[in-house]
Formats: C-alpha cells, structure tokens, sequence
C-alpha cells in the first residue's frame, strides 16, 4: 500500500483535534519512521509525532510500549512533584481510540503517537558547550529520577543490547559468513576489531560478577534524543525511551562521548575532520556528575573513560557488522555509509585510547 495510504489510516485511529493539515517525514534516526502530524483546532494548531516501529529491531512492540507506559508514567509523578511541566518534559503517549499506546495497521506495522515537544530541537552535531553540557545534566538527571524504578519490571527490548561480547561474536559470524563479499575492502577495519578482542570483556565482565550495578538506564544516549529549549537554552526532555532497559551507567555516559565529544559528524568522511575533544569530554564529565548527583558508585566512577571506549568500539562494531551483512539494521543514505560510520567511530576509540590517563584525571577533578 502507497505510504499516503497508510498514513491515512494509522491517522484515523486516533482521535486528534480539529482538521488534518499535514504529516512530513522528520527527524534523523536511523530506525523508526517518524513523522511529525499538524492540526488546525479552535485553540490553534497542534502537532504530533508519529513514529513507526521498527519490526525487525524491536521484535516485541507491545512489550517496548509497556515499558515506556509504564517510564513515562513514573517520570510525569516525578516532574509533578518537582513543579515541573509533565508535557513538555517527558514523552506523552497519545493512546489510539481503542484505548491502546499504539495501533496495529492492515499490514501488521506497529505505531505510536507521542505529543509534540514544541519551542524545542534535537541537534545533530554539539554547536555549543552550553548544549552539551545541558544534556550531560539531563541525562544523569534521568537517571537519578529513575534511581529507585524497580528495574526488573522492565522487558528488555533488545536482548544483550549492550553486551560487547556478544556483539563481537555477532561480528565474528558476519565475517565468516561474508555474505556480500565486502570483507576484502576493509581488511584493516576487520583487524582493528580482531586485536581487540579481550577490550570487549572490560565491561561485561565487571556486569556479571556484580562489581558494576545495573540501573535502569537509556541506552541511546545521542546529543539528538535530548530535546533543548530553543528559549532558555535548557535540555527539557530526554526522547527515543526504546531502549530503557536495565543497563550499566556506563554505557549512558560512554555513547554521549560517543556521539557529541568528537569534532565531526558520525558519519564524517574525511577522517581528518574527526578527532576525540577532550574538552567536550570534561564539560560532558561535569554535567553527568551533577546530573547523577552522587549516585555513582566508586567503581562506576573509575570506569567512565572506559564506558566511552567500550560503547565507541562497540558501536564501530555494529556498524561493521551492518556493513558485511548488507546494511540491513542502521538505516542507510548512500553507499558504504555504515563503512564511513565504522571509520569514524575506531578513529575515536584510537584518540581515547591515548587520551585514557588523562580521560581519567577528568572524573578525578569532577567527582
Ligand atoms: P529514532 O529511534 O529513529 O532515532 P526518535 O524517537 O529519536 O527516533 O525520533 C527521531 C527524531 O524525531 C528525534 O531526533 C527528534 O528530532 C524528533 N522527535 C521525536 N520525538 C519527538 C517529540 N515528542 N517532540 C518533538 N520532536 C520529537
Ligand atoms: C541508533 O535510533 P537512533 O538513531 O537514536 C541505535 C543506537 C546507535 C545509534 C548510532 C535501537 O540510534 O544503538 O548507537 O543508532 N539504536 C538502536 O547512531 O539500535
Ligand atoms: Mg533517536
């Protein structure tokens, strides 16, 4: 069926205000279809996102959409409390007329619809410290406020999300396997992973014996799942909650170096563009620490630096992955983008490697 179509009938499940005005594909991410509905109503106009679930991703939508039901519910009791404004702040889900947080289409596609977050954006790159500073605060915020959420209620939406070891299994298969014959075009990318083996264990082990705690956590921790006031400069709302799972904090603090404490894009080509900033870094380190707000432990404080390395390493690694199994997991927009993506991503592990002691003299000044 023609995308028009099903918009259509996805849109008239729920019950929105006033007249339809328009639905435009938005935003950046590389996994759901999102796009952002306008109505005309008597209080003005009022918009929407809407998002399609990806399927193939996330194989249980009703189990994910009980987890954010069930976040988003805490979260809206905590900002009450806090005076805060419950509809800007987090993720509002706009159930469908049958009561339902999502409706089901003719041809099996999950949706869901969210408020829109209006006077605010998602950035792309860090334009400025003030940015990134603000959703280091927010996102160590979050998981303060979801400190005491019993964890184990929560599905886990991806099995072994953010098991390295597993990951790097996965990888080893994706190698054997060489399914598109592409493994000889990045003989050195496959080595890099490959001499790095044991780094996969850094984390997962200190998971199992206990020594780190699992949290409820995000795990998707990019600049652009935090909304900014486009007034006051402040993050408001941390969006994107798929992947709220129980986790390691680690891994919030390591994808948000990740993604925002490099001078280029994720998918920057020119390599020479992409460093590891370590002042982004500090001014990250500053924010999360008073957003958590002393509710790390030692141990947790200690291996930041590696939670940076390891989820860098490890996202090269699904990249790569993607890149040999034929780019069907991160959306792609044009050849060997997941491969651009890779690069960019071990260029970073490289610079924090030999930034590591100093990476750690940070959150000794910080902590
Ligand atoms: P994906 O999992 O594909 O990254 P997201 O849930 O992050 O999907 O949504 C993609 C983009 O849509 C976000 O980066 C943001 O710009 C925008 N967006 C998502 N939810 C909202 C919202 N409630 N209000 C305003 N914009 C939103
Ligand atoms: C995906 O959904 P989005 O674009 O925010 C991915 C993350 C990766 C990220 C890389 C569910 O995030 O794990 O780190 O791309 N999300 C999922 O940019 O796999
Ligand atoms: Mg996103």
């Amino acid at each position: 069926m023609a995308e028009n179509k099903i918009l259509e009938e996805v849109i008239s499940r729920f019950d929105f205000p006033g007249s339809f005005v328009e639905s435009v594909p938005y935003g950046s991410g590389h996994i759901n279809d999102t796009y952002r509905l306008t109505f005309d109503t008597e209080e003005g106009r009022k918009r929407y996102i809407l998002q399609r679930m990806n399927r193939s991703i996330f194989l249980q939508p009703v189990e994910l959409m009980e987890n954010i039901s069930a976040v988003t519910s805490w979260l809206r009791k905590k900002i009450r409390e806090a005076g805060g404004d419950e509809e800007r702040e987090t993720l509002n889900i706009i159930s469908a007329r049958d009561g339902r947080p999502y409706y089901q289409d003719s041809s099996g596609e999950y949706w869901r619809v969210y408020l829109f977050i209006e006077g605010a954006t998602s950035y792309d790159m860090v334009k400025s410290d003030s940015d990134f500073y603000q959703s280091a605060v927010a996102f160590g915020h979050f998981q303060r406020m979801l400190a005491d959420y019993p964890a184990e209620t929560l599905h886990e939406t991806i099995r072994d999300f953010h098991n390295t070891v597993k990951r790097f299994e996965n990888f080893k298969k994706a190698l054997e396997a060489d399914a598109y014959g592409r493994a000889r075009y990045v003989q050195e990318e496959i080595a890099f992973v490959l001499e790095r083996e044991k780094l996969c264990h850094r984390l997962c082990d200190l998971q199992e014996s206990g020594e780190l705690p699992l949290r409820v956590t995000h795990n998707d921790t990019k600049l652009n799942n935090i909304m900014i006031d486009d007034q006051t400069g402040k993050a408001i709302c941390v969006i994107d909650l798929d992947t709220v799972m129980p986790g390691l904090s680690l891994n919030d603090f390591g994808d948000s170096i990740r993604f925002g404490a490099s001078t280029g894009a994720e998918d920057e080509r020119d390599l020479s563009r992409v460093s590891f900033d370590p002042h982004l870094y500090e001014v990250y380190v500053k924010g999360f620490l008073e957003g958590c707000d002393g509710a790390l432990t030692e141990k947790e404080l200690d291996m930041l630096p590696d939670g940076a390395i390891l989820m860098t390493f490890e996202c090269g690694i699904r990249f790569l992955t993607d890149y040999l199994e034929g780019d069907h997991y991160f959306k792609i927009h044009r050849e060997d983008h997941n491969l651009d993506r890779t690069r960019t991503q071990f260029k970073l592990v490289k610079d924090m490697e030999d930034s590591y002691p100093s990476m750690k003299a940070v959150v000794e000044k910080y902590k």
